[in-house]
Parts: structure tokens; C-alpha cells; sequence
């Protein structure tokens, strides 16, 4: 594989006629990295009409490829380095697209998000295993099926169209990718199809020397948690979220470290501010979790802020919080504008946490607590992209919950004053109507738009 993905490199450098590019979706978890690469493979090897290169493309910034702990792992096991691989801002798709050079494949998704939409007309082939949610068109090749990891569909594609391709390079890379998703092929997990544990199980019989599956498994699930080798920055945006209300920009952080073991990072202090000062974050919480065995989630939690008062405040809200209860005990703390927590409750995550600060924000905002109002302030949703963490615990929760929990309630007569039938049936007028969604939505905290 790496001669192709070096052909890649140079095809770019060159400037190709056409491009094929097979693009994962924007979370690039390690199902969109192998899924691209190996289908471009297999393209650039079956293809009959070779006029256009096919590049795999990674669907984020290099700069965030870091904090994919089990992609840069998985490469680094298969002697695979990450300047083969092409970015998104290192190709300018739209700008192909414009010069009528570029063909889309979609692996690991089958729409593409808002900012391609121009895009869409490309897209010749879909390979995923989620819901379809594009329309079936005349010359559009899809394959979808409800399979635990789209490298399922991918691995069966060669096996059954190429399988005098398949390398043990790119059967590991395959069957650790539908390891990962697959939850160890463990079917009380939820995710594992029998397609998925035919495929696992063909790769396995054509090289026999891969290694155990949990041993595989393990390694890769360490590896996505691991946040060790990142810098402070990094620890602290790979799992971010973040609200505002009044003029405060709130960041909470869910990292998966001992927080003592943060703590005593040299420049932590220093790392903290910088990153609130870059972003204009007056106040970062970290959560941090971590798995002891298999028991209940380990959670502490830190409060930063360069402002006493604000520090203060979210502190005593925390610590003050009834649903849930989170029973603070104080850890020491390396420096004063931080405040440092062990959390007795185990199971509030930080889904559960947020709320609480939705209502502090509120309260900030309002002066006072209305509750009227905080029923409004639930604009708060994940900027986590879709998709992104859905097989981990933690993160399942989170994603697969935000959108469900923080969508705002019914309104009860909201559009009207008093009871509805007081003076007859309501008058309605579309600008009142809408007056009154632009207020509702001012008046709720909402999610930092440049937070991503
Ligand atoms: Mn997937």
C-alpha cells in the first residue's frame, strides 16, 4: 500500500488531470481513515477506467490528526507514516471541482456535510453503514448495510471483486479497524453483524499469524484514550464543549487522565490560560474520567479561571448542584485559579453536568434564577461532530444524547399571552411569529460557533 499512497503524493504535487478522490466523513475516526485508503487502494487496483488518480483523502485538518489516537497508533503498527496520507486542507476540493477535475467517492457517510454541498454532484459511489439519507440516482453505485464498521463493506468488496490485493498489511488494517468498531466482535455490545464476523474470520484464515483479537482490540481502545503524548491544547480540545451566556464563554473538557496526573503536567497553569485566552474562554471546567477495571467511571473535576469571582461561582454551582449530586471533595490544587475536585458521583457524566451549568449561565444572565426562562436556555448542542465517538462509552452517551436532551421543550402557548382562548382564536401573523423565535433565541446560551 505505501507505493500507492506515495503515488498519491506525487499525483498532487504533479497536478493530475482528474482526481478521484474517496473521502471519510469529518469525524476521521479509524473506520473513515482505513475505510478511504484501503477503497482507494482497491480502485487504483480494479479500476478500468484509469484516467483519473484515485487519493484517499482524510476528512480534517492535519493538525487534528493528534488527537485521533487510534489512527496515528494503527499506522505506526503497520510501519505506516502519516506523510503519506493527504488532508482535507492540503486539497482544495471545491477548487478541483470548479476546474471539472474532481469525482467523489463517500466511504464511512453518504451526504456530505452543509459546506460541500456543492460537492454533491460528484459523488459517484457510496460505501456505508448508516442509514441512507441521499436519493438514489442513475449512474450512482451505493452500498449500504446496518454492518458494525463500514470496513466490513470494504473487506468484503476485495475479498469478492480483488482478493489477489489483499497484503497482510491491509487485512490488519481491515480487521483491527472492524475489531475497534465491532467492540471486539462481542455481541452483548450491540454493534457486531454476522457479516462483520465472516469478514473478520476470512482475514484471519488468510493470514494466520495476526495477532490475538484482543490483544488487537486492547491496544487500539488504549490508544484512543490515551491523551499522554498531547500537549495541553490538545488534551483539552479533543473532547470539548462549550457554552455562553451573558459574556461568559464557558469551555468544559472531558479528558480521560487522572486529573492528578494533569495536574503535575509542567506548564499546566500556563496551558490553561493560553488556551483560554486564545479561545476567550473566561472559565474552563475538566472533567476527567478514567476506567478502573471495569467499575464505574473515576471522575474528578477542575474548575479554571482567571477571574476569582467567576471561579467562585461556577465552583459553588457545581458543588451546590442537586440533580445531580455530584459530592465534591476537595483535591489540592497546584495553583490558586484552579480548583480541584474529586467527584463521589461516578455516574454524572458530563451530559448529566451540563445542565447545571446551562442554569448557572442563565442565572448569570438573568441576575437571578427564572425558571421560568431556563426553560429557553437549552440551545446547547454538541458541536461534536456527528457521529464522532459513537462507539465509546463515554462518548456514546454524550453524542448519541445532546441533541435529544438540549432541544428545546414544546412551547406551552408561547406564541400567545395569557390563555389562549381569552380573546378567541389567537392571531397568528408570520412576523409575530418570528420576532418571537429570534427572541427565544437570544435569550438561551448557545454553543460558540467557532468551537470545533
Ligand atoms: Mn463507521
Amino acid at each position: 500500500m505505501e507505493p500507492f499512497l506515495r503515488g498519491c503524493i506525487t499525483t498532487l504535487e504533479r497536478g493530475a488531470p482528474s482526481l478521484h478522490v474517496v473521502l471519510g466523513n469529518e469525524t476521521c475516526d479509524l473506520d473513515s481513515m482505513v475505510s478511504a485508503i484501503a477503497f482507494a487502494y482497491f480502485l487504483s487496483k480494479t479500476a478500468v477506467d484509469q484516467k483519473a488518480a484515485f487519493v484517499p483523502v482524510l476528512n480534517i485538518p492535519r493538525s487534528e490528526f493528534p488527537l485521533r489516537g487510534e489512527c496515528t497508533f494503527l499506522l505506526q503498527q503497520n510501519s505506516l507514516s502519516e506523510d503519506l496520507l493527504v488532508f482535507r486542507d492540503e486539497i482544495d476540493l471545491h477548487g478541483l471541482h470548479r476546474d471539472g477535475r474532481l469525482v467523489l467517492t463517500l466511504v464511512d457517510h453518504n451526504v456530505l456535510p452543509r459546506g460541500d454541498s456543492a460537492l454533491e454532484d460528484l459523488v459517484m459511489e457510496v460505501v456505508d453503514h448508516r442509514r441512507l439519507e441521499r436519493p438514489l440516482t442513475p449512474g450512482l453505485a451505493v452500498t449500504t448495510e446496518p454492518v458494525g464498521s463500514c470496513a466490513t463493506l470494504v473487506t468484503e468488496r476485495i475479498i469478492l471483486k480483488a482478493p489477489d490485493i489483499l497484503d497482510r498489511q491491509l487485512a490488519d488494517v481491515l480487521r483491527s479497524t472492524i475489531l475497534l468498531d465491532c467492540i471486539n466482535m462481542a455481541p452483548e455490545a450491540g454493534k457486531v453483524t454476522p457479516k462483520d464476523t465472516e469478514y473478520v474470520t476470512t482475514l484471519e484464515s488468510r493470514f494466520t499469524d495476526l495477532l490475538p483479537r484482543a490483544v488487537v482490540f486492547d491496544s487500539l481502545q488504549r490508544a484512543k484514550f490515551d491523551v499522554s503524548g498531547l500537549t495541553i491544547e490538545q488534551m483539552l480540545r479533543k473532547d470539548l464543549k462549550v457554552l455562553s451566556g451573558g459574556d461568559i464563554l464557558l469551555a468544559i473538557s472531558a479528558v480521560y487522565l487522572r486529573l492528578e496526573e494533569l495536574l503535575a503536567r509542567p506548564g499546566l497553569k500556563a496551558g490553561f490560560e493560553e488556551f483560554c485566552r486564545a479561545r476567550g474562554y473566561s472559565v474552563l471546567v475538566v472533567m476527567t474520567i478514567t476506567f478502573e477495571q471495569k467499575s464505574e467511571p473515576f471522575r474528578q473535576l477542575a474548575v479554571y479561571s482567571p477571574h476569582c469571582n467567576l471561579r467562585e461561582s461556577v465552583s459553588r454551582a457545581l458543588e451546590e448542584s442537586e440533580t445531580p449530586l455530584l459530592q465534591l471533595t476537595p483535591l489540592d490544587s497546584p495553583d490558586s485559579e484552579i480548583v480541584a475536585y474529586h467527584q463521589g458521583n461516578g455516574q454524572a457524566s458530563r451530559k448529566k453536568v451540563l445542565p447545571v451549568i446551562v442554569d448557572f449561565l442563565k442565572a448569570q444572565e438573568a441576575g437571578r434564577s427564572d425558571p421560568a426562562v431556563v426553560c429557553w436556555g437549552w440551545g446547547t448542542v454538541s458541536r461534536v461532530p456527528r457521529g464522532q465517538g459513537e462507539e465509546e462509552g463515554e462518548d456514546v452517551e454524550e453524542t448519541a444524547c445532546d441533541e435529544e436532551v438540549y432541544l428545546p421543550p414544546t412551547p406551552m402557548n408561547s406564541l400567545v399571552e395569557g390563555c389562549p382562548l381569552d380573546g378567541g382564536l389567537p392571531k397568528l401573523l408570520q412576523e409575530a411569529i418570528l420576532e418571537r423565535f429570534d427572541k427565544m433565541a437570544v435569550e438561551g446560551p448557545v454553543v460558540d460557533p467557532s468551537n470545533h
